[in-house]
């Protein structure tokens, strides 16, 4: 089902200045940036490492660019932290037809849009003990859509 984490999603306040910490006290280049509408953010992702199915795994640095988006709500109640945890998959698609009615609950059916020209879906925390679980397909490993 999972073959990597994706990446670790953390919320803060101001994508610079967390941008700025992540490279100068542990040396994390920003491998891309982008404003993603839909989900009221603006993000960075980090590349950490290369995994052993032919994809990476990212810190991705997320500011709110609304104040009513979930991630700003997040920030209101929790302060700035890590927000969610997503695990890298080769078919988000059938992970959401195999879990759809018996198990966590999914956020997105279907997936949507994601960072890099990824597809991905959340699974809602309370049915993960707590965790905002996502699931990502990236580009490159998309074989759901040729
Ligand atoms: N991690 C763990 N628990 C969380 C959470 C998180 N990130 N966000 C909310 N919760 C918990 C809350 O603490 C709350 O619990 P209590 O009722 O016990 O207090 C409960 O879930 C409901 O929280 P809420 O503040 O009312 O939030 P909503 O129900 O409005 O939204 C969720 C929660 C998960 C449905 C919403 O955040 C969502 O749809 N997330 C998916 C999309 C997303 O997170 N996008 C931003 C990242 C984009 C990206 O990664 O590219
Ligand atoms: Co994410």
């Amino acid at each position: 089902m999972f073959t990597r984490v994706d990446h670790i999603g953390i919320a803060c306040r101001d994508l610079d200045r967390t941008v700025e910490h992540y490279r100068s006290v542990f040396g994390f280049e920003v491998c891309h940036v982008e404003v993603n509408e839909g989900q009221g953010v603006r993000e960075a992702m980090l590349r950490v490492n290369g995994t052993d199915d032919g994809g990476a795994t990212y810190l991705q640095l997320l500011e709110p660019i609304s104040p009513d988006s979930t991630v700003a709500r997040w920030i209101e109640r929790h302060g700035e932290g890590v927000h969610h945890i997503a695990f890298g998959s080769p078919d988000v698609h059938a992970v959401v037809e195999d879990l759809r009615g018996h198990g966590p609950r999914v956020l997105f059916d279907p997936p949507r849009r994601a960072s890099m020209g990824s597809t991905a879906t959340f699974l809602h925390p309370k049915d993960c003990h707590g965790v905002l679980t996502e699931v990502v397909t990236s580009a490159g490993e998309d074989r759901s859509s040729g």
